[in-house]
């Protein structure tokens, strides 16, 4: 009798799951797995070392874990000697060596490579089947139905309607737990310096994690970021370890000081998930699960559990759903035409804004920073200074280890840089060095002035956000939130305003010279 033909299945680096559809329906006597490390996903953007380094690892533990399984793996190493450096390359010489009868793959998570996939299916001569990603709490067709049903696309009806769908953080009665769908007024609190945030726990390298951080030393000597130290899970026991310490010693604090932000202390009270999450190493709904079972045990306040669950069954279930109802053309937007050049000090830390060099400098170290830091601080500032959205959402994408695009896309265009017109948040998130003063200890050791405007020690924040409030009054002045703001401006005369115009443009021109 001849062998049956194996069935080829394909698991990307951010699909390391063992419950998708791809794994749990192989059969372990004849089909084959194939994962791959390949140049075109490790350089299609800059990306930070620690990402390639937690990837590849990761990648290597769950193909050993599937080997202990009984699965039959075909894992192409980076340095392999016929490695065609993409995956239809790789997926295409598989098919070639060990004749399947058809090819399976989860989706990916990202359009290009939906795209890359959809025109290998016509050079493959077998079936390529794409199978829904059932890591997601939601899936296409329930976001589209929600989409279709609304005028506006808010994050929080969808999110309520989560909470409804799933049964989290209800009472019986489906009434909110703690009464209130949203505890957000009460997780502003900004950090005292002196805040002692319990350590974070980090995990021994072994023999994979060794070899891949040589080999990446060897094939990304260029590449943006630290390597070491490294300490990242990388495979699911850790990363379950990593989600016991939060639940346990972080998640009780998580809500007060989720706006916070603190010199010298990268983590504070979030998660560091994640990367995890993203990846396949943690299924969204545990982490939920996990959250509401530390508020019904009394062991975490409710601000606290529904602040976190509204993160990850809210947000970012959202996002996904807006990134691929407006994908490919929700790349291209530029509401505000914005246009200028990323500065040097994204990838350098260097500018003498403390609050900047300290959010790219903790980029830098550890491949993370937390969300205030990622929206009021980076975003913030390249939504003042009109910075090109392309290049703003390349960076996000190449700089964090949890970004892929499906994620990081309506995050920067639409959430920080308002390039979507409003789609995903009805006002910028636009601040001056007044909010970020109030929720850091940065401006204390910065060589500007938050409660400067004008002058030699003007904070770059202050005179650019009402130079673009100003620039863009046509736009905004109607908002229902921003009559304030415009009000403040219109008192200050046409002789304050010319100089705040002048300073911005000074900010500008500094930027543009690397000297801000
Ligand atoms: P926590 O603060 O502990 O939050 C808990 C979890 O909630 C996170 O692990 C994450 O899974 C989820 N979450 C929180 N906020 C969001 C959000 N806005 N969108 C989606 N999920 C969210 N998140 C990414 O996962 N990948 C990205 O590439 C990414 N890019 C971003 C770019 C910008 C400009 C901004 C403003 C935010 C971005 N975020 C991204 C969202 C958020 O900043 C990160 O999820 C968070 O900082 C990750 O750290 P944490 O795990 O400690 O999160
Ligand atoms: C991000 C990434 C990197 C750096 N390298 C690989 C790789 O070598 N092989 C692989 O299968 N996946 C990698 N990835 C993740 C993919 O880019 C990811 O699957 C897509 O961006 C879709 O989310
Ligand atoms: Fe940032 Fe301005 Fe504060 Fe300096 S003074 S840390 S630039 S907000």
């Amino acid at each position: 009798m001849p062998k049956p033909s194996p069935t080829l299945r394909v698991v990307l680096g951010d699909q390391l799951s063992t419950r998708l559809a791809v794994i749990t329906e192989a059969d372990r006597d004849k089909d084959v797995i194939l994962m791959a490390e390949v140049m075109r996903e490790a350089t299609y953007v800059s990306h930070h070392v620690k990402k390639i380094a937690f990837l590849f690892s990761a990648m290597r533990h769950y193909a050993q874990a599937l080997r202990e399984a009984g699965f039959t793996v075909r894992y192409v190493q980076l340095d392999d000697g016929n490695n065609s450096q993409s995956l239809e390359g790789e997926i295409l010489r598989a098919v070639d060596a060990l004749g399947p009868d058809r090819v399976v793959v989860t989706e990916p998570g990202e359009w290009r490579l939906r795209e890359s996939f959809e025109a290998l299916r016509l050079a493959l001569p077998v079936p390529l089947d794409v199978l829904p990603d059932t890591r997601f709490l939601c899936s296409h067709a329930e976001f589209n139905a929600w989409a279709d049903s609304r005028t506006t696309l808010r994050m929080e009806h969808f999110y309520r309607d989560m909470r409804r769908r799933h049964g989290l953080l209800l009472e019986v009665d489906g009434k909110p737990c703690g009464g209130q769908w949203n505890f957000d007024k009460d997780n502003r609190k900004p950090a005292p310096a002196e805040l002692k945030v319990p350590p974070r726990i980090s995990f021994r390298k072994d023999a994979i994690t060794r070899d891949v951080l040589n080999l990446v030393r060897t094939r990304f000597p260029d590449g943006f970021g630290r390597l070491e130290p490294f300490h990242f899970a990388v495979n699911r026991r850790q990363a379950l370890r990593e989600l016991d310490h939060f639940t346990v010693h972080i998640l009780p604090h998580f809500g007060d000081y989720q706006d916070a932000m603190v010199q010298g202390q990268p983590y504070l009270y979030h998660s560091l998930l994640s990367a995890y999450i993203n990846a396949g190493l943690l299924y969204p709904m545990e982490v939920c699960r996990r959250a509401e079972a530390a508020w019904r045990d009394g062991t975490a306040p409710i601000n606290a559990v529904e602040g976190f669950i509204r993160q990850i069954l809210g947000w970012r279930e959202y996002v996904r759903g807006i990134y691929w109802r407006f994908m490919p053309d929700y790349l291209e937007r530029n509401a505000l035409k914005a246009g200028r050049p990323l500065p040097w000090f994204y990838w350098s830390g260097e500018t003498r804004m403390a609050c900047v060099a300290e959010a790219v400098g903790h980029t830098i170290d550890h491949a993370y920073s937390h969300h205030i830091q990622r929206l009021m601080v980076t975003g913030n500032f390249a939504l003042l200074a009109g910075l090109d959205p392309v290049a703003v959402h390349e960076w996000y994408l190449a700089v964090y280890a949890d970004a892929y695009e499906w994620v990081e896309l309506p995050n920067t265009l639409g959430m920080a840089l308002h390039a979507d017109g409003g789609l995903l948040a009805s006002k910028p998130y636009a601040a001056s060095g007044n909010y970020i003063n109030r929720m850091s200890n940065y401006c204390s050791g910065c060589a500007y002035d938050p409660k400067v405007t004008t002058g030699e020690k003007a904070c770059p924040f202050n005179a650019l956000y009402w130079d673009f409030l100003d620039r863009h009054r046509d736009r905004f002045s109607g908002n229902a939130r921003m009559p304030y703001v415009y009000s403040t401006w219109d008192r200050m005369g046409p002789e304050r305003q010319a100089a705040i115009r002048t300073q911005a443009a000074a900010h500008l021109e500094a930027m543009a010279r690397n000297a801000l």
